[in-house]
C-alpha cells in the first residue's frame, strides 16, 4: 500500500519570532525557523570556504531540527571532493551524517523535497569549498518540528535483507529479521506500525514492528510463491499474491480467517494494492499475457483494466488523492499512469536500458522506484518535469525489489465501516471494503444441517441414527471432517448410558474450522401405556334387506408416563360399516420405549326380523309381530270354542279341561 499525499495532522511547528539571519560563514542558531546560506548568496560563494552552521532546538520542547535545501548549486566534483555541502545529525562534525557530501545542482537524497531532519534538537551543517571554481551556492531554511517516523521499507534482494531507509537522511537499518531468505514483497501496516514481508523461498508471510520487534510467522502452509502483499488498514486485513498457486488471498491482520479470492486467469500475480477508502483491490500479473486487474474487496467484479502494450509490469502504486494508478513496467522500462478505471493511460517516462523499474510508491508529489540498473532507489516528481535523482541505499548497490513507504503523519483516520473501534463491525469472519460500502465475508466452512439434540427413552439397548451434517467451504477448498463417532451416523445407548455428544469437526486446508454438534439423552422406561377408556362389547342387528351396518363407537383413550404415545395398529375405524358376524376391533398402542397397550373389544352383527317397508324400526316390527301372534292366538281359540260347541249340541256337556285346551 502506497500511502500518499495524506493530510498532515499531527504535524505541529512551533513557531517562535523570526529571528533568521544569515551568517556569513557559521554560527550557531538558537531560533526556531531561519535560513542557512551560503556566503555571498546568492552571488558565487568565496574560495577556500570552511563553514559550520550548529541549530540548536528549544530546549524545553520535544521537537527536531528540519531544513530544507531550496536552491543548491555547487561545483561538481567527483565524490564531491573540491566543494561539498555536508549535513551531520548532532553539535559536530563527529555525529552521523544526515546527506551524503553534496555538489553540482541536487541533493540526491532526501528528495522530493529535499527536506533533511535531525534525530535529536541538533544539526550542524558544513561547507567547504577548494581554491578554484566557484558556483551560486545554497540556501536552506529551518525550523523546529516534532519528531516523526517517515521512511521507506525497501527489500533488498542480493543480500536478503529489509532495510528501513528513512526519507529525510541517508540513515538506513536492516530491519532484525531473522530466518529471512529471499524477501520479495513488503507493505507496512500504519496503525500498529507492523512491517509484513513475504519470503519466496521458505514461503511464508511475516510481519515485524517498524522497531524490529515481535517478529511472526503469519501464514507457513499451502502458500507457494508470495510475490505481492498489500495491509488494508482500514479493514485489517492482508492481501496477497501468489503466483505459485496463481491465487489471490485475504486474511486478518495476525493470518486467521484466510480464504483465496481469485484463482481463476491468473498467471503471474505479482503486485497487489488496495484503495483503502475505495473498497477497490489492483493487482498486476507479469504472466504471458501481462495484465492489470482489480476487482471489489472481495474478488467480486473483476475487470482487466489495462492489458495492451506491457511488458512485466512489476509494481504498482496509487495516488490515491490524484485517483491515478501507476506502475513500473521492468521489460518495457517505462513508468505510467491511468485512471483508477484503465482509462486516461498516459506514458509518463520511457527510459533507456539506463534505467529499469522494479517497484514504484507515491509519495506526495514524488514517485518513487527501485531501479535494477543503478540498484538504488530513483526519485522523480509525478509528471517527470525534473531529472531523475538516484539514491544508493546504504551506500551500496545492490538488487532493490519491493518498495513502501510510511508516514506517522499520514491520516490515519478510516473513513469507512470495518474499522477499528467498531470490532470487524459486526462480521463474524472478515469484514472487506466494496465500493458501496462494508461486506461480510464468510470464510470457514459451514454444516449445513447440524441434527437437533436426540431425547430418547428406551427399555432395552437401541440403536440411535442421525443424519451426517454435510459441510462446504466458502471459498471451495478441501475440507477435512472428522467425527466422535467416526464414520459412522448411528450409536447405540443402553439405559443406563448417560447423554452422549456427537461432534462434527470441519477443518479447510487453510486452518478455517466449524463445528456440529448435538447431544442423544436417553431415558429408561419400562412401563406400558395405560388404556383409560375401551369401549364395551357391540351387539347389532343387521337390518332386512341390508348386507352391513354402520357401527360407530367412542374412540379410546391411552396415557403414559413418557407423555408421548402413538397408537401403532387400529383394526377398524368407528363409522365403518360391519356385515353379519363377529369382528374384534383392536388397537394397539406404544410409548418411544416400545412398551405397548392393547384394547379389544367385539362387534357382534345378528340377523334381524322380516319387516314390512325398509323403514321399519325393530319396535314396530315387534309390536306388529306381538299383534299377529295375539291375532292368531285369538283365532284359533275363537275357533275352538265354536267347534267344541257345535259339538256339544249334540252330545252332553262337559266341563273343559286345561287338558282340552293345551292338546289341541
Ligand atoms: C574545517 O575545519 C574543521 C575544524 O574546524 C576541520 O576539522 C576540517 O578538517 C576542516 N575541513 C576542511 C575541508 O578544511
Ligand atoms: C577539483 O578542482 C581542481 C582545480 O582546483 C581541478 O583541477 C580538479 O579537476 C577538480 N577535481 C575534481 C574531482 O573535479
Ligand atoms: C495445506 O496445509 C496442510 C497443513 O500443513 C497440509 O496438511 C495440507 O496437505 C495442505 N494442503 C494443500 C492442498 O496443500
Ligand atoms: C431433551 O431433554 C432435555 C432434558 O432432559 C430438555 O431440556 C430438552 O428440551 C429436550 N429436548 C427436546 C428436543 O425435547
Ligand atoms: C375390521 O378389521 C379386520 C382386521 O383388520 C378386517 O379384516 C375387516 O375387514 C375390518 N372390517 C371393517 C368393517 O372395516
Ligand atoms: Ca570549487
Ligand atoms: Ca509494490
Ligand atoms: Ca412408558
Amino acid at each position: 500500500m502506497d500511502k500518499i499525499r495524506l493530510p498532515v495532522l499531527f504535524l505541529l511547528v512551533i513557531t517562535y519570532e523570526m529571528t533568521a539571519y544569515a551568517q556569513n560563514c557559521g554560527s550557531s542558531f538558537g531560533e526556531a525557523t531561519g535560513e542557512v546560506v551560503s556566503p555571498g548568496f546568492p552571488g558565487n560563494y568565496p574560495a577556500n570556504l570552511n563553514c559550520s552552521w550548529t541549530i540548536e532546538a528549544s530546549q524545553d520542547l520535544d521537537v527536531v531540527v528540519e531544513l530544507t535545501i531550496e536552491q543548491f548549486e555547487v561545483e561538481y566534483s567527483e565524490s564531491c571532493l573540491n566543494d561539498s555541502l555536508m549535513v551531520y545529525d548532532g553539535a559536530s562534525i563527529d555525529s552521523p551524517m544526515l546527506v551524503s557530501p553534496s555538489c553540482g545542482t541536487k541533493i540526491s537524497w532526501p528528495a522530493h523535497p529535499s527536506t533533511i531532519r535531525s534525530t535529536g534538537r541538533e544539526m550542524t551543517i558544513v561547507f567547504t569549498t577548494n581554491d578554484a571554481i566557484s558556483a551560486g551556492g545554497f540556501r536552506g531554511t529551518f525550523k523546529q518540528v516534532k519528531p516523526r517516523e517517515d521512511f521507506f521499507i525497501v527489500v533488498d534482494l542480493n543480500y536478503g535483507t529489509i532495510y528501513r531507509q528513512e526519507r529525510s537522511s541517508v540513515k538506513a537499518e536492516a530491519l532484525p529479521v531473522f530466518d529471512l531468505l529471499v524477501p520479495i514483497a513488503v507493505d507496512v501496516d500504519p496503525i500498529e506500525r507492523k512491517v509484513y514481508f513475504t519470503d519466496g523461498a521458505s514461503a511464508i508471510i511475516g510481519r515485524i514492528g517498524i522497531d524490529g520487534s515481535n517478529q511472526e510467522t503469519l501464514i507457513a502452509s499451502n502458500i507457494s510463491v508470495p510475490f505481492g502483499i498489500t495491509v488494508d488498514y482500514v479493514t485489517r486485513n492482508v492481501y496477497w499474491t501468489d503466483s505459485g498457486t496463481n491465487t489471490i488471498s485475504v486474511a486478518r491482520l495476525d493470518g486467521t480467517y484466510r480464504r483465496i479470492l481469485v484463482d481463476e486467469n491468473l498467471d503471474t500475480p505479482r503486485d497487489i494494492i488496495v484503495e483503502p477508502n475505495g473498497g477497490y483491490i489492483y493487482w498486476s500479473d507479469i504472466g504471458s499475457f501481462p495484465k492489470i486487474e482489480r476487482s471489489f474487496g472481495d474478488g467480486s467484479y473483476r475487470t482487466i483494466i489495462v492489458s495492451l502494450g506491457l511488458g512485466q509490469p512489476n509494481g504498482i502504486a496509487l495516488d490515491e488523492t490524484a485517483r491515478k494508478l501507476y506502475w513500473a513496467d521492468e521489460r518495457l522500462n517505462r513508468i505510467e499512469r491511468c485512471s483508477l478505471d484503465g482509462s486516461q493511460r498516459e506514458l509518463l517516462k520511457a527510459f533507456g536500458t539506463d534505467i529499469i523499474p522494479v517497484d514504484v510508491v507515491i509519495v506526495e508529489d514524488g514517485i518513487y522506484w527501485t531501479d535494477w540498473n543503478t540498484e538504488g532507489i530513483d526519485v522523480a516528481d509525478l509528471n517527470f518535469q525534473e531529472d531523475t535523482v538516484t539514491f544508493i541505499v546504504n551506500g551500496v548497490p545492490t538488487r532493490l525489489l519491493d518498495l513502501a513507504y510510511y508516514s506517522s503523519i499520514a491520516a490515519l483516520a478510516p473513513t469507512r465501516d470495518c474499522s477499528l473501534g467498531r470490532l470487524n463491525s459486526g462480521c463474524d469472519e472478515l469484514c472487506v471494503l466494496v465500493p458501496s460500502g462494508m461486506k461480510c465475508l464468510s470464510v470457514s466452512p459451514v454444516f449445513d444441517m447440524c441434527p437437533e439434540d436426540i431425547n430418547i427413552s428406551i427399555k432395552e439397548p437401541t440403536v440411535v441414527e442421525w443424519r451426517k451434517p454435510s459441510v462446504s467451504s466458502p471459498s471451495a477448498v478441501d475440507v477435512d471432517v472428522t467425527s466422535s463417532h467416526g464414520s459412522s451416523s448411528s450409536t447405540i445407548v443402553t439405559p443406563s448410558s448417560s447423554s452422549i455428544t456427537v461432534t462434527y469437526h470441519a477443518l479447510d486446508i487453510f486452518g478455517n474450522s466449524a463445528h456440529c454438534s448435538f447431544s442423544i439423552s436417553v431415558t429408561y422406561d419400562n412401563q406400558a401405556p395405560r388404556v383409560i377408556k375401551c369401549p364395551d362389547d357391540i351387539t347389532k342387528e343387521l337390518p332386512p334387506s341390508q348386507e352391513k351396518v354402520i357401527v360407530v363407537w367412542e374412540e379410546p383413550e391411552v396415557v403414559d408416563n413418557s407423555g408421548d404415545v402413538s397408537l401403532i395398529q387400529q383394526s377398524n375405524q368407528s363409522g365403518s360399516k360391519f356385515g353379519l358376524g363377529e369382528t374384534d376391533v383392536v388397537y394397539v398402542w406404544q410409548d418411544e420405549a416400545k412398551n405397548t397397550a392393547q384394547c379389544k373389544f367385539q362387534i357382534e352383527i345378528t340377523q334381524g326380523f322380516e319387516g314390512t317397508g325398509k323403514n321399519g324400526s325393530p319396535a314396530a316390527v315387534v309390536i306388529l309381530s306381538i299383534l299377529v301372534a295375539g291375532l292368531l292366538l285369538v283365532i284359533i281359540i275363537g275357533g275352538i270354542i265354536w267347534k267344541r260347541k257345535r259339538e256339544y249340541r249334540g252330545t252332553i256337556c262337559s266341563p273343559v279341561t286345561n287338558d282340552d285346551m293345551t292338546g289341541m
